[in-house]
């Protein structure tokens, strides 16, 4: 795995990992370059203008004025030419993130709620869809597109090693693509405001070798597999009785809508977009605490008793 999930994944101006954000990121070197130069020029300017020896009263010649007025025909000829220049190349790199080389490998379309993200793997073969939540896999170097709409208000999807941002504008779909040039887990992040967590609203891009992409894909297509010990069969029970408003687990009866897809939970490394790793304890400690943990969240958190606790640890450890 690559190093992109490890110190300061979201530094976007030393690093990008993919053709959709590396035009962007020379872009944004070559706009400080020209900043930094102007202002080392005027501070020069400046510096000589303060230094420089008065001579007192000296007589007015005809013809002096004309010469201030040339160095303002240069500086002004000047700084629209550099202007210019880089409305150019700004245009040129748009152009160029605008659309892949390549066609895309495949097509995902990712709903932005508060504040989590809905996952939906497209197939022309309906069978061969299916619905996961704040973890994109995708294969390593190729383009993918990805549909962005929002199930609420305004959010924006950025994974800045990858492509630039995106707004997810409720009533519209927009479209972007990204490419990862190498396998590794890249950090994303909502970057619109869009209420009380949406610092918690983050997502990972998980890019992997063809096989074991395809290997991902086709766990996923499957069914939740039926419960076999007592245990998981009580925490079903109560799966379905407490939580299936909300959730789905494709092969039973849960199939709400407006929360994360829980079919393959254990298949996603963190829990609540970003906020949790995912092992067994966080697990019953988001479901217990959830107010605590990420206060607003749309999931109530539930008192359980000792019996429920094992019988729903039970279950949700079989959704792998
Ligand atoms: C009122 C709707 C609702 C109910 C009822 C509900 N949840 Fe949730 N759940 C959500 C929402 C919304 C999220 C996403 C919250 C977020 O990340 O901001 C969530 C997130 C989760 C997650 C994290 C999923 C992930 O991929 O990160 C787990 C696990 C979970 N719920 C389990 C449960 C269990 C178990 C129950 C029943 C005891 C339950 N939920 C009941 C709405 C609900
Ligand atoms: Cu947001």
């Amino acid at each position: 795995m690559a190093m992109a999930a490890e110190a300061a994944p979201l530094n976007y101006f030393l690093h990008s990992d993919g053709p959709a954000s590396l035009p962007t990121m020379h872009l944004g070197w070559v706009f400080t370059a020209v900043v930094v130069a102007v202002l080392a020029i005027i501070a020069l300017l400046l510096a000589g203008a303060l230094f420089r020896k008065r001579t007192l009263a000296a007589p007015r010649t005809v013809g002096r004025e004309n010469e201030g007025m040339r160095w303002i025909y240069i500086g002004t000829g000047l700084s629209t030419a550099a202007l210019f220049a880089l409305a150019v190349y700004m245009l040129i790199t748009l152009d160029k993130v605008a659309q892949p080389t390549q066609t895309p490998a495949l097509a995902v379309t990712v709903t932005a709620y508060d504040w989590w993200w809905k996952v939906e793997y497209d197939d022309d073969d309906p069978s061969r869809r299916f619905v996961t939540a704040n973890e994109i896999h995708i294969p390593v170097g190729r383009p993918v597109r990805v549909r962005l709409q929002s199930a609420d208000v305004i959010h924006a999807f950025w994974a800045p090693r990858l492509a630039g941002k995106t707004q997810m504008i409720p009533g519209l779909q927009n479209r972007q693509w990204l490419q990862a040039d190498a396998e590794g887990i890249y950090r994303g992040q909502c970057v619109q405001f869009c209420g009380l967590q949406h610092a918690h609203m983050g997502f990972e891009i998980v890019a992997q070798s063809p096989v074991a992409f395809q290997a991902w894909q086709d766990a996923q297509r499957k069914a939740a597999a039926p419960a076999s010990e007592p245990d998981v069969a009580a925490g079903r029970k109560f799966f379905i009785e407490q939580c299936a408003g909300c959730h789905s687990v494709r092969g039973t009866e849960a199939g709400g809508k407006h929360a994360p897809d829980l079919t393959h939970l254990n298949s996603r490394r963190m829990l609540a977009a970003g906020l949790l790793t995912n092992t067994a304890e966080h697990r019953i400690e988001w479901i217990t605490r959830v107010q605590a943990l990420k206060p607003g969240a749309r999931m109530p958190a539930f008192a359980l008793t000792p019996g429920e606790t094992a019988a729903l640890s039970a279950f949700l450890s079989t959704l792998d």
